[in-house]
C-alpha cells in the first residue's frame, strides 16, 4: 500500500547569501522601502564582522535535513517530505508552497523554527504559509509555538550547565544567568500578544531544570525603526548587574535556535565587549543548531500534529 505522504513546510528568517544581496533582504524586511546608504553599510559592516555572511542558511538546511530523516526513521507510515520556506529571502515561504504543489502534496504540518509566537514573528509566518497553501488547496496542519517542548528545554538546560562549569572563576554569588531573547516594538503587549509570557516561561523551566536560584533576563536586537521596543536592552541590563556586583555573565539566548547575526554579532561581539569593559566575563550557551536531541522533539512534536489532524 502505497504510503501517506506529508510535507513539512520548515519556516525560518533567512538570511542573505552573499553581501550583494544584503540590500534586497533589508528592503524585504522593511517591507520594500529601501534603507538608508548609511543604515546599509552599518549592516554590511555587521556581516563582515562575523566573516562576511552569516551561517543561517546552512544551519537552517542542516535542521531541515535532519528532521526529514527522523521523521522518516520514526514513522514508518507515512512519507516525510520537509520544505524550507524563508520569510525574508528567496525560497520564501510561497516558493516553498509552490514547490510543494508540484510535487502533488495535499496536507502539510507548518513549522517555524522559532519557539515562541508572536504576531509579528510566527503569526506573520503562518499567515503567508496559509494563504499560499489554501490557494493550491493543500490542507496546513500549523504549530503555533513549542517554547515548552521537552527536548527544548532540556537541551537548553544541559548546555546552559556546561558553560556554567566554564565560568568557575567567577564565584559563584558574583555569577549571573542572562536570558535573552528578540525584542519587538512595545506595541505588541497592547495586542496582548503571548510574546513576553512564553519567554518568561522558557527562563522559569530552564531555571527550575538548573535549580538556578537567580536569573535575569533582557531584551536584544532591536530595530532602529524609531518607534519604542521592548526593554531593559541587553547592554542596559549589563550596567545594571555591573551596578549589583556581577562579575560573570552567562547569556543564554532563547528566542534562537541557529547561529545567525544576532548571535555572532549582537552578543559575542557587542555585549561580549560592553561587559568586557564593565569588568564582566562573558561566556555564551552554544546555539541547539542541529542538536538531534531537539531534532527528536520536533518530529515528535510533528506526529503527533498529525494525529491530533
Ligand atoms: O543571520 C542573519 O543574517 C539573520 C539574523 C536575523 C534573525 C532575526 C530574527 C528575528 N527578527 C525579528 C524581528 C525583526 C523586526 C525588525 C527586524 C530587523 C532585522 C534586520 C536584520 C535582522 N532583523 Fe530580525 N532577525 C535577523 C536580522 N527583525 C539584519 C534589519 C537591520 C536591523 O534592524 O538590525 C525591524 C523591521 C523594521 O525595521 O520594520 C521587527 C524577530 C526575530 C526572531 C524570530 C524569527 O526568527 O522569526 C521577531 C535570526
Amino acid at each position: 500500500m502505497a504510503k501517506r505522504k506529508i510535507a513539512v513546510l520548515v519556516m525560518a528568517y533567512g538570511t542573505p547569501h552573499t553581501l550583494d544581496e544584503v540590500e534586497a533582504y533589508y528592503t524585504h524586511i522593511r517591507r520594500g522601502r529601501k534603507p538608508s546608504e548609511e543604515a546599509l553599510a552599518d549592516l554590511v559592516a555587521r556581516y563582515e564582522a562575523i566573516g562576511g555572511c552569516s551561517p543561517l542558511f546552512a544551519r537552517t538546511l542542516q535542521q531541515v535535513k535532519a528532521l526529514e530523516d527522523q521523521l522518516n526513521q520514526q514513522d514508518q507510515d507515512i512519507q516525510y517530505t520537509a520544505y524550507l520556506g524563508m520569510k525574508h529571502i528567496s525560497p520564501f515561504i510561497e516558493e516553498a508552497v509552490e514547490q510543494m504543489a508540484q510535487d502533488g502534496i495535499k496536507e502539510a504540518v507548518g513549522l517555524v523554527l522559532t519557539p515562541h509566537y508572536s504576531t509579528m514573528s510566527v503569526g506573520s509566518y503562518l499567515e503567508r504559509a496559509q494563504e499560499s497553501c489554501q490557494a493550491h488547496g493543500i490542507k496546513l496542519h500549523a504549530i503555533h509555538d513549542w517554547y515548552r517542548l521537552k527536548e527544548f528545554i532540556d537541551t537548553l538546560a544541559l548546555r546552559l550547565q556546561n558553560t556554567l562549569i566554564q565560568l568557575n572563576t567567577v564565584p559563584i554569588t558574583q555569577q549571573r544567568v542572562l536570558f535573552s531573547a528578540h525584542s519587538l516594538p512595545k506595541r505588541i503587549l497592547d495586542m496582548r500578544d503571548p510574546y513576553p509570557q512564553q519567554l518568561k516561561e522558557t527562563c522559569e523551566l530552564v531555571a527550575q531544570r538548573t535549580s538556578l536560584p537567580v536569573w535575569s533576563f533582557a531584551w536584544q536586537s532591536a530595530g532602529k525603526s524609531g518607534e519604542e521596543w521592548l526593554g531593559p536592552d541587553l547592554l542596559t541590563m549589563l550596567d545594571q548587574l555591573a551596578a549589583e556586583g556581577v562579575k560573570g555573565v552567562v547569556s543564554c539566548p532563547i528566542g534562537f535556535v541557529s547561529d545567525h547575526l544576532e548571535i555572532l554579532y549582537d552578543l559575542d561581539i557587542e555585549a561580549k565587549q560592553h561587559a568586557n569593559q564593565l569588568g564582566i566575563t562573558w561566556l555564551r550557551t552554544p546555539s541547539l543548531n542541529a542538536d538531534s536531541q531537539l531534532i527528536t522533539g520536533l518530529a515528535n512534536m510533528i506526529m503527533n500534529r498529525i494525529k491530533e489532524g
